[in-house]
């Protein structure tokens, strides 16, 4: 039998054999089903009677509380991610994204972003510099140089910084390794080219798809705000 308390969410819609034709739902259709309907937050899949189950209820809790009877949960949309206004959800990961194509200088670029409850995206581990970086290469529209939400200390960002120095920390306060993941740096990057590249932003480099370099912030470029969970 299925978890109790699970059993008190009914779902909106229930898919199987009969409702899909006499073709079973698996769990990847279960997933394409609600995926396709604007309303479906989660689908719920029982591998033993190949049901699928679409529910308007978000679970914040990815797997089922119950997996000894086949049944798992999966999220596909939580409402703090807004697709309607434009954002994008990655279920792996939980990065809640959105590409701005206006163009703004990066304080300017990050006020927006607060403005629509987020901030300038941070990059700040591999699996999500992957997802960014490979959707941004597979949209030819994308810019060439995009900011992103690291910088220099804001107070220092009129001190000429020594050449190759840099002291990043992520918005929302981290320091930025710039050994760590040094694949996602372009090469000779960062070099604080005449001593005002204060923040970081993805760079086209055609050849090898996006990268990290630091820039200044006074361009008018796009950039990309962050959603994070309350
Ligand atoms: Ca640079």
């Amino acid at each position: 039998m299925r978890d109790k308390s699970l059993d008190d969410y009914k779902p909106d819609v229930t898919l199987d054999s009969h409702s899909e034709a006499g073709s079973a739902p698996t769990s990847g259709s279960c997933g394409k089903k609600c995926s396709s309907r604007p309303w479906c937050n989660s689908f719920v899949y029982s591998f033993q009677s190949s049901v699928c189950e679409l529910h308007s209820l978000v679970f914040h809790s990815q797997v089922s509380k119950n997996a000894s009877d086949g049944m798992a949960t999966f999220t596909t949309h939580i409402d703090w991610c807004r697709r309607e206004e434009g954002f994008t959800y990655d279920r792996v990961t939980g990065l809640c994204w959105k590409l701005m194509e206006e163009r703004r200088k990066w304080l300017e670029a990050n006020a927006s972003c607060t403005a629509q409850g987020s901030s300038l995206i941070t990059l700040d581990t591999t699996a999500k510099k992957d997802i960014v970086i490979r959707s941004m290469a597979v949209n030819p529209d994308s810019a060439n140089t995009i900011y992103i939400g690291a910088s220099r200390p804001v107070d220092m960002w009129d001190t000429a910084w020594p050449d190759g120095q840099h002291d990043f920390h992520w918005v929302t306060g981290q320091r930025l390794d710039t050994i760590v993941d040094r694949e996602f740096w372009a090469e000779w990057e960062p070099n604080n080219h005449q001593l005002i590249q204060n923040v970081i932003g993805l760079r086209n480099n055609q050849d090898g798809g996006y990268l990290l370099d630091d820039m200044p912030g006074g361009y008018l470029r796009q950039y990309i705000c962050e959603k994070r969970l309350p």
